[in-house]
């Protein structure tokens, strides 16, 4: 719908702060099982501690709160947190290790200051408040300084200072761009970095949320439309320190199996067997790797979920198979809407067995999706979860082991483009309206799908990929963000928009590569490849009606181009594969925002079109039609050009040249990269393992993580970590030292390769402590061959 101008009427403006009943004066406080439990003159709060360097505070405008959390949160409360609490008759004074809280009671304001006096929040002319609609509101302090990130999947630029983003899950199928505020992920959080340093507010709310960074100079705001006002501010001092407290609280992604981190290929819809077949055939006849082909909606039977149409997909289980031979895996999509109709099992089970939404009168909710009328199963439900996760069981007896979940937020056609507000969801005997619930339902989705999926694969990983999340989607799935365009514009959105993700606990995210509606070109599908490469995940999936976009589509220097950048996708697998690793400990993203490793360096603060991958490799791509120069921020140090060896300067622009089959990428001295040989699958087992060390003035080392890439037998520890490093003894003498921190799984590997750049034609090495002689290449470049059993196994 267009607006006309009419759409700008002149109105009144009624001041918003004017609504709000402030919680008012201080009453009194009690100390009960170590949380503090405050009454004002208006409102109830509770201030409890989860961690030394995390706390929770809570107000409730009608009574002491309740200290349940979302669903989102997975961490409890540490009663052995030590802090010491003085009543200075103004003020209330709350000491831990990490924090000093000061109340001021008249009228009641919080202030959070961290040990070294800085301050984190602070509440002046306003603070807490509510309204008489249930609306509950929180106004902080906003510095000059403050930058603000995080906020789940956004449009726009990285820094979010300036702008008021709501949290409410939306199939929003177009347009995507800088005004379009809602989309299919709500995750109610963010970090202020104010002079290098960072804290973070999360906003434990499943109503619809609003952040306003905007409206005002000197403060921000985030509300609600009911619920508690429930959040917790993380002390940071580093951006990676509030991502590991956020994640702390909301989980972190275990590990996927190895075949989702490689090349995926979709297309709305792969219409039949043959289809399919005929695609698989395409890659390996001209050997493109491929790990993964998508079932979208016409897999199935007038789009019910779990069946076939049997007259295009006659034998899914030998389709299954066969392309298992072939090391890729079928996917099939998944939405949550299941066709009214009383001849169809899953229908029946789920009216009979009382699985569905319904009204608080009793009715089932219906409304249309892709197989007409369509009921909704309440995975708020956790009878209806496990019914839902064992339905599963239809998938993985065909060898089934990922899943795709789309039109879960949930997305409805009808004006609101949901389920309607007042149906009551069961939620385990605490009914709640979808109102409040409704930014959960892909989560919980998420979390019946995944479970019931880990459940019958007996010990495999299972893979789902979802549309809508909410906080703690991470735990279940790898987010894609929804419906993008082939638009240039699309691509460069992308990138603040993927990293914004990560800093919000989902490190394993990526675009439709290609862009899904509008039609692609060839220079584009380049472009975008060569992106999709370094991003955590890997997929082309492109809609009907719209021109093919797969890699050979387009003329042969493309498809050349496009099938070089996947091979580099598998020669980076190592690297990347070690990433994922860190993240599922420490909840760090793979895919980084620059200012994430150089705090300190304002020029990164809003830095959106370039992007780290882990801490040493920065990707730099071309984002514009028919450009083969860029400006490229590098900060502090020396990089190296990862395809030439040239040496560049940090804190600096550069002019960068980069033909269309170049993706500028840059490699910090000091580091260490492993790659491998590309291959045609993960399924396929590596042969070699390549060191390579940019060389500089420091001593350096890397951490190489390998496991069997697709069981759990990780968590019992069966897994092969490595440690390599180099030692400079003196000029261009290097001693590597290669160290095993665990090995209890042995990797495939059976030559190690070491690679220095940057030495010199006098570089001598060592290792573990004996010289060596290499092979040189060129002047600076020296590499050395040994046999991994010999090296790294003895
Ligand atoms: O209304 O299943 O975002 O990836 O191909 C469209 C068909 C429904 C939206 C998803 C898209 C998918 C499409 N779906």
């Amino acid at each position: 719908m267009l607006d006309s101008s009419a759409a700008i009427q002149p109105n009144k403006q009624v001041k918003i702060e004017n609504k709000f009943i402030d919680v008012g004066n201080f009453l009194s406080y009690e100390l009960i099982d170590k949380t503090i439990q405050i009454q004002t003159e208006n409102s109830f709060v509770s201030i409890l501690f989860y961690e030394r360097d995390i706390v929770r505070i809570v107000m409730n405008p009608n009574e002491v709160p309740s200290l349940k959390s979302s669903f989102g949160v997975i961490a409890h409360p540490n009663k052995e947190i030590y802090y010491h609490m003085e009543d200075r008759g103004n003020d209330l004074y709350i000491k831990s290790s990490q924090f000093l809280i000061i109340i001021r009671k008249y009228p009641l304001r919080i202030t959070i200051l961290d040990i070294k006096g800085r301050t984190i929040v602070r509440e002046n002319s306003l603070g807490m408040a509510y309204t008489e609609e249930n609306e509950v509101i929180c106004f902080k302090e906003m510095d000059t300084r403050d930058n603000f990130y995080g906020f789940g999947e956004k449009t726009g630029y990285l820094n979010k200072r300036g702008e008021k983003m709501t949290m409410w899950n939306t199939d929003v199928y177009a347009p995507h761009n800088p005004e379009t505020d809602a989309l299919y992920q709500s995750i109610p959080y963010f970090i202020t970095m104010r002079n290098g340093s960072a804290h973070g507010i999360f906003f434990d709310n499943t109503f619809k949320t609003v952040f306003d960074m905007k409206s005002s100079e000197d403060k921000y705001s985030f509300s609600a439309e009911g619920g508690q006002l429930d959040y917790y501010v993380l002390a940071g001092p580093t951006i990676k320190d509030v991502v590991m407290q956020y994640t702390f609280l909301s989980g972190r992604m275990p590990l996927p199996p190895k075949w989702s981190l490689g090349y995926h290929q979709s297309r709305y819809s792969y219409q039949d067997e043959w289809e399919v077949r005929e695609i698989a055939e395409t890659f390996r006849e001209k050997e493109i790797p491929l790990d993964c082909i998508y079932l979208d909606i016409h897999y199935m039977n007038e789009y019910r979920v779990f069946t076939f149409n049997k007259y295009n997909f006659p034998n899914p289980q030998r389709l299954v198979s066969d392309l298992k031979a072939m090391g890729i895996k079928i996917v099939p999509i998944v939405d949550p809407g299941v066709k009214a109709d009383p001849e169809y099992t899953i229908y029946l089970e789920g009216v009979r067995g009382d699985k569905f939404c319904k009204y608080i009168e009793g009715d089932i909710f219906f409304g249309e999706v892709w197989p007409g009328k369509s009921a909704f199963p309440d995975f708020t439900s956790s009878e209806v979860q496990t019914w839902w996760g064992d339905k599963h069981n239809f998938y993985t007896n065909l060898g089934m082991e990922g899943i795709w979940n789309d039109m879960n937020e949930p997305s409805v056609f009808n004006e609101s483009k949901t389920m309607d507000l007042s149906v009551v969801h069961h939620n385990d005997g605490v009914p709640k309206t979808h109102k409040e619930l409704h930014n959960l339902y892909g989560l919980l989705m998420g979390a019946a799908t995944y479970e019931g999926m880990k459940e019958q694969l007996k010990g495999k990983r299972p893979f789902l990929l979802t549309r809508a999340g909410f906080t703690g989607i991470q735990r279940y799935a790898a987010v894609w963000t929804g419906d993008n365009r082939s638009f240039w514009e699309h691509l460069k959105l992308s990138l603040p928009m993927c990293m914004n993700l990560g800093l919000s606990g989902v490190a394993f995210s990526g675009p439709d590569v290609g862009g899904f509606a509008h039609d692609t070109t060839g220079q584009l599908l380049v472009r975008w490849t060569q992106v999709g490469a370094f991003t955590p995940f890997f997929r082309n999936h492109s809609a009907i009606g719209t021109s093919r976009q797969e890699p050979w589509c387009y003329n042969e220097e493309n498809e050349t181009i496009i099938k070089r950048y996947i091979e580099e996708r598998y020669r980076w697998l190592p690297y990347l594969y070690t990433l994922f690793y860190e993240a599922s400990i420490t909840g760090l993203p793979v895919m980084r925002p620059v200012f994430m490793e150089y705090p300190k360096d304002d020029q990164t603060y809003n830095l959106s079109n370039q992007f780290m991958l882990g801490e040493s490799v920065m990707i730099a791509p071309i984002m514009d039609p028919d450009t083969n120069y860029r400006s490229v921020y590098l900060p502090k140090g020396n990089w190296y050009c990862y395809w030439t060896d040239k040496k560049f300067e940090g804190e600096t622009h550069h002019l960068i040249k980069a033909e269309l089959d170049e993706l500028p990428i840059f490699v910090k001295e000091n580091s260490v990269i492993p790659l491998t040989e590309p291959k045609q699958s993960t399924k396929e087992k590596d042969r070699k393992i390549e060191f390579h060390f940019y060389l500089g003035e420091d001593d350096i080392n890397c951490i190489l993580y390998e496991d069997d890439g697709e069981t759990f037998n990780y968590e019992d520890g069966e897994s092969f970590i490595l440690e390599v490093s180099a030692k400079k003894i003196k000029k261009d003498e290097w001693n590597i030292c290669t160290t095993t921190i665990q090995k209890n799984f042995i990797p495939s590997w059976e030559t190690v390769e070491l690679i220095l750049h940057g030495g010199s034609a006098d570089t001598i090495v060592l290792l573990n402590g004996t010289p060596v002689k290499g092979q040189r290449v060129d002047e600076q470049l020296l590499r050395i061959e040994k046999s991994f059993d010999e090296l790294v196994m003895s």
